[in-house]
């Protein structure tokens, strides 16, 4: 009989969700990660993350945003930590932009609540905000600010609550399959064997599939840039006052920001979201942003929000790109046992409670009671869903 039921590769926000929601299940698993807790070397560190439902890129999105608001509220609740906090999101910009004229649409076909603003109302409403005359904005009073780094503890603890063991600081170098529906998990000096593998390693998911999903994912770095402001201003800029939002330009550039959050080091979270994607290297994923970086978000950024000021500090991310910017998530037809989810092109972290309990069902069940097939490998492609990938 294998030592584990599950082992989880990679314990990234995805990865510490599955992990969690397997142990719920009452499964004998192990986690592994080849850094430490928080380490910031994938997708998932960092202080906030944007949670949206009135989603731009697709309806098909919203069952598992809905399984995954639900899993929000209820780790916020477990944790007693502040996990999730609703800001409210505004998604403004031309109102021909795929932006705006997609986030109306997913909210209006799903039933989200959201209202449409003019320029004049988003000023009233605001203020930290000076927007054009002709711009307009889709604002969901539900989206939240999710902190990101609690939310990847609070995961972790409570699967470590629910009999889950882990092991940080270990690399796993290849997966066997063995007779008996077993699988073998490698690292350096140690063997481990279970009934399923997990596969949440983000940017290095090509390393374990290789010809099913390699050539499919292009793991790509993106800087994170921090911004604050004079205090006599600072009011506009704090929850309440200024909500989480995504802003698309005329040339369809997109920007993400985040507001200043006072219990926190540190002022308001901008980027691109669009632009700057470089290649990664092999610690592209912490290094600040360069001077010609920060120079061009302040072009795009400083007539919308006049009042900030970068603060000279940032870092980077990892942004796992598919093809068409969607995610992947399926059993592997590669190895039997194993599922995985990975290429979630910089928008996955909000997904982290609902992916984590389908990738829980299909390890355990074989299907899942969300409905991922829209995220299958197989799916029709490429299909681009925003204006300016890449630079
Ligand atoms: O999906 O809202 C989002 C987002 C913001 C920054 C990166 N992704």
């Amino acid at each position: 009989r294998p030592a584990y039921d599950v082992v989880v590769i990679g314990l990234g926000i995805m990865g510490a969700s599955a992990l969690f929601h397997l142990s719920q299940r009452g499964m004998k698993v192990l986690g592994v990660e080849a850094h430490g807790p928080l380490h910031d070397l994938g997708s998932s560190h960092g202080q906030t993350r944007i949670f949206r439902r009135a989603y731009w890129e697709g309806e098909q999105y919203v069952p598992l945003l809905n399984r995954s608001y639900a899993g929000w509220m209820e780790l916020n609740d477990a944790t007693h930590d502040t996990i999730a906090l609703k800001t409210g999101g505004l998604f403004v910009g031309p109102p021909d932009s795929g932006l705006v004229q997609g986030s109306r649409e997913t909210a209006t076909r799903c039933g989200i609540d959201h209202e449409y603003l003019d320029a004049g109302e988003i000023s009233r409403r605001f203020p930290a905000f000076h927007v054009r005359d002709d711009a307009v904005a889709v604002y969901e009073p539900d989206a939240l600010m999710l902190f990101a780094d609690r939310a990847r503890l609070g995961y972790l603890s409570r699967a470590a609550s629910g009999g889950a063991h882990m092991v940080h600081g270990q690399a796993v170098r290849s997966l066997k399959p063995e007779a008996g529906d077993a699988i073998t998990v490698f690292g350096d000096g140690w063997q481990v064997s279970c009934g399923a593998v997990v596969l949440t390693t983000g940017g290095w998911i090509g390393d374990f599939l290789p010809g099913e999903i390699g050539a499919l994912v292009t793991p790509m770095r993106i800087p994170v840039y921090e911004f604050d402001v004079a205090e006599s201003c600072e009011r506009d800029h704090l929850p309440g006052r200024f909500p989480v939002f995504l802003f698309e330009d005329a040339e369809g550039t997109l920007v993400y920001g985040l507001p200043k959050w006072r219990s926190v080091d540190g002022g308001l979270k901008l980027g691109f979201h669009n632009r700057q994607l470089s290649p990664l290297d092999v610690d592209g994923a912490r290094r600040p942003p360069t001077d010609a970086e920060r120079r061009e978000l302040w072009r795009t950024i400083k007539a919308l929000l006049p009042g900030v000021h970068s603060t000279g500090r940032g870092t980077s991310c990892v942004y796992t790109m598919s093809r068409d910017e969607s995610f992947l998530i399926g059993r592997s037809r590669e190895m039997d046992g194993v599922v995985y989810a990975s290429a979630c092109s910089g928008h996955g972290f909000k997904f982290a409670p609902g992916i984590g309990e389908v990738l829980a069902q299909l390890a355990i069940d074989g299907r899942s009671t969300v409905d991922v097939s829209a995220f299958a490998p197989e799916r029709p492609g490429p299909r681009p869903t925003s204006g300016a990938a890449g630079n």
